[in-house]
């Protein structure tokens, strides 16, 4: 029975036309002579591939013939320099499939200027070969546009997961580093296959027992399973760690004995993972310790650590995600406050990493005004793909379209069509230092994702990590082919699904720009109520500000002013709330609850249609998964229907108790044809 393990890497006997032309074009596999481990990891996938999709293994050859399978690069094959190519363009890590003749015999060509691109191209060859693609004519060049494609673990160290929904954390801690669960290489597989090349092991809010030499010899043996795989380990640090160790006084950052702490510890974990990536840090944010314990600024505790991973080629990511409760301006402002002065501070090797909206991963936010804002300083984008304020992994919501929205918005900075994509590749400043980042939705449970459809936002992440400017809709298609079915029929049906699927959650969840509605703690269920929680800006009253007369949070010139951080063009279009999309028209906006909408609706009237509409959604998305009953393997498909029953009754819960929640506020009738409960 299908259970998902395999995620998209579903490796099922071909039928027909396509095995016989398959068949043609995979008898014999040519790879590089005396191979890297990189290279056989591309080998082994072929084989294990083929062995699935035509029932046997290729052969293994020297010398290549027609019909042949040959993975090369300029290095191994110095043959295919003279083919007019134009390897050079495609960097590193990029790769070009292509039907062709090397000395005289027609063969499939994976090509690149490294292993890892023959890698990566392997899987986009096997992937081309699922999804019925001529490999007479085969024709395909595919190279990263973003240069750190990185997943990050919340995972802490005794196997919870903070913002998990899949179960424990896959690290098996405790036998590492003896015991190498065969886990870890499919964990590596799946992301090799995906483009991902690096990944922080643990949670930002992090331990000081991390910097301990039993923990990083842990951390050593995963690096070495993910080497092959063109994947790097990072940790996540946490600041106060050698004064908590007892091996330093203090942890200012101009200390010299806490410089030297972290030049010496970096040293040391580069002596057991040569390759290892950097440091992930969460300073001064939602209590962690941080350099402004010291009164020193966050490029200062940046720099000191860049200082001590530099020589090694090390990497800092510095979160921005600070906001603080002694703070009394709108926390929306508050990251950029104190990181644009910053702007041009930072040392060469640090990279400021920015959650996709100003807030905390809502189900819609408008883009991190931080985009654009900082033109002299890498930023990296930080999507969270564990659904913490969207259903976790019980409620379906695709979210391609939501990180397609952030990086196609224009941030106006410093012209016209300078999208978040335009920050994140480095195109708008030169910049080179380029990267993404995905809080992993991945655990033990077997589907990795804790279900069926949430391990293809894994799969998009990755991809739109590659490509931040590809579309949600083709990455959802070929997922749905990959994961589920290659009929053509069957694939748009679910690929419909997963498009709507988002835009439903925000109906039921915090429609019309709303946002932060979750009840306390765990996020999960509608909580708008409540308002005396310890820290004003954890309360959702702070985020809806209903109230008898009207709703919506005041962020233009008379409330907050938080569009004075967006470019003026960006701002303008904002700041009146007829022009302002209804997307995020009480994000910026607190209006009377007879405000008129577009819709010839009061206000009022419209926000109980969009819950309404939520909850047909969710409906819905069952009744077309239902339609698929006979094209979908049976567990897989009932799996999906159970959660999707779930989603249809937790909408209604969720319309129910936030509707009856602002009718107590706003004392308004309810609209005529309205069918919640009263
Ligand atoms: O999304 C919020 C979460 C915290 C998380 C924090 C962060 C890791 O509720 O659990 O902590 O953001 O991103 O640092």
């Amino acid at each position: 029975e299908e259970d998902g393990y395999e995620l998209w890497l579903r490796y099922r006997a071909l039928e027909g036309a396509q095995r016989t032309r398959v068949l043609a074009h995979a008898k014999v596999i040519v790879a590089p002579a005396g191979p890297s481990l990189t290279a056989l990891a591309a080998v082994a996938e072929l084989h294990r591939g083929l062995s699935g999709l035509v029932g046997r293994p290729p052969e293994l050859a020297r010398e290549i013939r027609k019909g042949a399978i040959v993975l090369a690069t300029p290095a191994s094959l110095p043959a295919i320099a003279k083919l007019d190519l134009d390897l050079a363009s495609l960097g590193q890590e990029g790769y070009l499939l292509r039907a062709t003749k090397v000395r005289g015999h027609a063969v499939t060509l994976v090509a690149a200027n490294s292993d890892v691109g023959l890698l990566y191209g392997t899987f986009a060859l096997l992937a081309a070969m699922r999804t019925g693609v001529d490999l007479a004519k085969i024709d395909v060049r595919s190279a990263p546009k973003v240069a750190l494609r990185m997943l990050n673990h919340w995972d802490n160290l005794d196997r919870t997961i903070e913002r998990g929904y899949a179960g424990e954390s896959i690290w098996e801690w405790h036998h590492l580093p003896d015991v190498k669960d065969a886990r870890y290489v499919d964990y590596a597989r799946a992301n090799a296959s995906i483009g991902i090349n690096g990944t922080v092991l643990n949670n930002v809010n992090s331990k000081a027992e991390m910097m301990t030499a039993p923990w990083i010899a842990k951390a050593a043996a995963l690096a070495d399973v993910f080497r092959p795989y063109g994947i790097r380990v990072y940790l996540s640090v946490r600041w106060s760690a050698p004064m908590e160790l007892k091996q330093t006084a203090t942890a200012d950052p101009l200390d010299p004995a806490v410089r030297k702490w972290w030049k010496d510890k970096a040293a040391e974990i580069y002596k057991v993972i040569p390759d290892f990536g950097g440091f992930l840090v969460k300073a001064n944010s939602e209590g962690q310790p941080g350099p402004q314990d010291y009164k020193r600024s966050h490029a200062e505790g940046a720099n000191l650590l860049a200082e001590a991973v530099a020589p090694h080629g090390g990497l800092v990511f510095w979160r921005a995600f600070v906001y603080s409760q002694f703070d009394e301006e709108d926390r929306a402002k508050q990251a950029y406050t104190e990181f644009v002065p910053l702007d041009g501070t930072f040392a060469k090797n640090v990279i400021v990493q920015v959650k996709n909206g100003p807030i905390d991963f809502q189900p819609r936010e408008p883009f991190h005004p931080l985009f654009g804002a900082m033109p002299k300083t890498p930023l990296a984008m930080e999507f969270q793909i564990t659904k913490e304020y969207l259903g976790f992994a019980t409620h379906l919501a695709y979210l391609g379209p939501m990180y397609e929205e952030v990086l196609q918005a224009d941030t106006g900075r410093p012209r016209k069509g300078s999208t978040v994509a335009k920050v994140i590749d480095g195109s708008l400043d030169g910049n080179k230092l380029t990267a993404m980042a995905g809080v992993a939705n991945i655990g033990s449970s077997r589907t990795w994702s804790g279900s069926h459809f949430d391990a293809a936002n894994w799969y998009m992440f990755g991809r739109l990590a590659w490509d931040p400017h590809a579309s949600s809709r083709d990455i959802a298609r070929d997922w749905a082919a990959l994961t589920f079915s290659t009929d053509r029929k069957s694939t748009e049906a679910i690929v419909e699904m997963m498009m709507r699927s988002r835009e439903a959650v925000v109906d039921y969840m915090n429609p019309l720009g709303l946002h932060h509605l979750m009840d306390t703690g765990h996020h999960y269920g509608p909580g708008p109520w409540v308002s005396e929680l310890r820290r004003p800006e954890w309360n959702p009253t702070y985020y809806h500000q209903a109230d008898r007369k009207g709703i919506g949070f005041d962020r233009t010139p008379k409330g907050s002013n938080a569009l004075e951080q967006y470019a003026p063009d960006v701002a303008r279009q904002w700041a009146d709330p007829k022009t302002t999309s209804d997307q995020f028209l009480l994000w910026f906006h607190h209006l009377p609850w007879d405000f008129r909408m577009p819709s010839g609706r009061s206000l009022w009237d419209e926000l109980i249609a969009r819950y309404d509409r939520g909850v047909a959604g969710a409906g819905d998305l069952r009744k077309r998964w239902d339609r698929l009953k006979n094209v979908i393997d049976p567990r897989r498909h009932r799996e999906v229907r159970e959660f999707l029953l779930i989603q249809e009754q937790e909408a209604k819960w969720w319309r129910d108790a936030s509707v009856a929640y602002f009718r107590s506020v706003s004392g308004l009738p309810l609209p005529k044809g309205h069918a919640a409960p009263p």
